[in-house]
């Protein structure tokens, strides 16, 4: 069948973020939008003519449209094969572990992750390399660099495929294998984790609730946690997703997840809880009663990892985002293994997994990950954080105190400002930019500047360079403050600041209110970049 040649133009903006393309459903449902993307992540790899391709989304609202016109494209340039996730599912993490297993040679992966999905929400596309992680830069780069020339793209002239069957089909001279989305991630997750030892936790009257939000880990949960590991029924709420994910913010932190947060701060709480977000690769870990900090949570995972199947050799390193507290670093340095600090986003920590540099990665947005794929994977940290439960048999609480009691504790918040006006953010930014030189020695409120910089890296395998990755600033009173601009926004500019502080003194750890705790360095914050001014707000909008 000959491709038709479809001609086209630029559309300025086409510019992948911190996690692949992000915008509005309408501007992605727009005339050539995805198209223009699509076709330009073909030319800038040089054309995708013999190739296998893996495609899969979060279930969000445009999903099936993008994945059939995906498919049509991908035909017309040649491809050999594209494996799909059945109705065009495909979670985040099972996406690398599909894209790993199979050895394709990449894949496109339709989400806006914990963006609002549905007609008046966010739609997205990623591309991710044949090792299953998010490209890095250089590719994203020639990406953009092609959308801005791009004058022509290749399409199909056929009716759309039927992905809701598993099984092959052929479209053009490509074949189109649907698959069950579930079934090799769950497989991979089995592979790692003590099934038996969780199984008898479970049996035993241990009591959980995963909140997959309406959004794409439902299926893989309702697999894993309810028919492999006999949790009740029920165990997983909002197992369905949805097109627009309900109506909700697919972002498992105490605000967006109120429904769980109620259960487990009310009387009736389970032991654990847990909740993932639109495409399943974030996680938030709660006790009874009590919310892990996702920097806690790496830190804690990376001390006890040796205690599942799959981590029983230890770890070669860990790796955690510039702005992710230093709690692992405490873990790395007790381990004596290396701890390496990226820049924000996944796309970062491939090439130390590849390397074998690091084993554990995290980041503070509720990303947590290990080398068994190359994306962050909610329910992996569910199943790690289940997996030490089960051996230590005690509760979350009492993990997290004896946690501090060895390490001291890193307490942390993140303040977003969100959708403010773009042009105040930058200003912001710039300013406290220009300033970082003279800050140390001076005082910001309460505390004493140490050290200032705006956050550069260079990738030690790659010797890929990051500049300007946010302004971070460490104080004498063993406190830190990092300021960056989102990546993943569709609206104005999103602000967040990040703010730690070491407790040495357990009894002080175990009781402290992050928000209580870090009130001098919240004042820094506002005596150093004047945010309320700046952004005309009171206060964050969310507050982790
Ligand atoms: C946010 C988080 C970052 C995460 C990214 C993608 O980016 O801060 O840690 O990697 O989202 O997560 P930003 O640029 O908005 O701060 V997801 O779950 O969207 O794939
Ligand atoms: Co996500």
């Amino acid at each position: 069948m000959t491709p038709t040649t479809v001609k086209t133009s630029p559309i300025p903006g086409q510019k992948p973020g911190t996690s692949g393309l992000r915008a509005r459903t309408r501007t992605f449902m727009g005339p050539r939008y995805l198209e223009n993307f699509v076709q330009s992540v073909f030319d800038a790899l040089g054309g995708i003519e013999g190739r296998t391709l893996v495609l899969g989304g979060d279930g969000r609202y445009f999903g099936r449209e993008a994945s059939a016109t995906i498919l049509k494209m991908a035909a017309a340039n040649g491809a050999a094969k594209v494996v799909v996730g059945q109705g065009g599912l495909l979670s985040t993490p099972a996406a690398s572990a599909v894209i790993r297993t199979l050895k394709a040679d990449g894949g496109l992966i339709l989400s806006a992750s914990h963006n609002p999905g549905g007609e008046d929400g966010d739609f997205g596309v990623k591309y991710n390399i044949a090792a299953g992680g998010p490209a890095p830069e250089s590719i994203t780069n020639a990406i953009h660099a092609r959308t801005e020339s791009i004058e022509r793209y290749l399409t199909l002239d056929v009716p759309d495929p039927d992905l809701e069957t598993v099984g092959t089909l052929t479209l053009g001279g490509m074949t189109v294998e649907v698959i069950d989305p579930v079934k090799i991630h769950a497989d991979l997750l089995e592979s790692l984790f003590d099934f038996d030892a969780i199984r008898g936790m479970i049996a035993q009257g241990f009591t959980l609730r995963f909140d997959a939000m309406h959004a794409a880990t439902g299926p893989y949960a309702v697999e894993v946690l309810e028919n492999r590991l006999g949790a009740p029924t029920g165990t997983v709420m909002n197992a369905t997703p949805l097109p627009d994910f309900g109506g909700g913010h697919p972002d498992p932190n105490p605000a967006h997840a109120h429904d769980l947060w109620n259960l487990m701060t009310g009387p009736a709480s389970p032991d654990f809880g847990a909740a993932s977000d639109g495409d399943g690769d974030r996680n938030m870990i709660l006790g009874r009663g009590v919310y892990v900090s996702p920097s806690d949570s790496l830190a804690v995972l990376a001390a006890n990892a040796h205690l599942a199947p799959g981590y029983a050799g230890g770890l070669k390193g860990i790796a955690r985002s510039m702005p992710t507290s230093r709690a692992a670093d405490r873990v790395a340095a007790a381990l004596g293994i290396e701890l390496h600090e990226t820049p924000t986003g996944w796309k970062f920590f491939g090439t130390l997994l590849d390397a074998g540099r690091a084993t554990i990665c995290g980041e503070e947005s509720f990303g947590t990950g290990s080398d068994h794929v190359r994306e962050k994977d909610g329910l992996w940290a569910v199943l790690l954080w289940l997996n030490i439960l089960a051996v230590r048999r005690i509760s979350v609480q009492e993990i997290l105190e004896d946690h501090w009691a060895r390490f001291g504790r890193d307490v942390y918040t993140r303040h977003d400002y969100e959708a403010i006006d773009t042009a105040a953010a930058e200003r912001l930014m710039n300013d406290l930019r220009a300033r970082l030189d003279a800050l140390p020695g001076t005082k910001a409120g309460a505390l004493t500047v140490e050290a200032a910089d705006d956050f550069a890296y260079t990738d030690p395998i790659s010797g890929d360079v990051a500049t300007k990755q946010g302004i971070r600033i460490v104080f004498a009173e063993d406190a830190r403050l990092v300021l960056r601009l989102s990546g993943t926004g569709t609206e104005g500019a999103t602000l967040r600041v990040y703010m730690e502080r070491r407790l040495a003194d357990p009894a002080e750890a175990a009781h402290a209110d992050p928000q209580v705790a870090l009130s001098q360095v919240i004042e820094a914050a506002e005596a150093l970049a004047g945010i309320r001014a700046r952004t005309g707000r009171e206060g964050p909008d969310v507050a982790t």
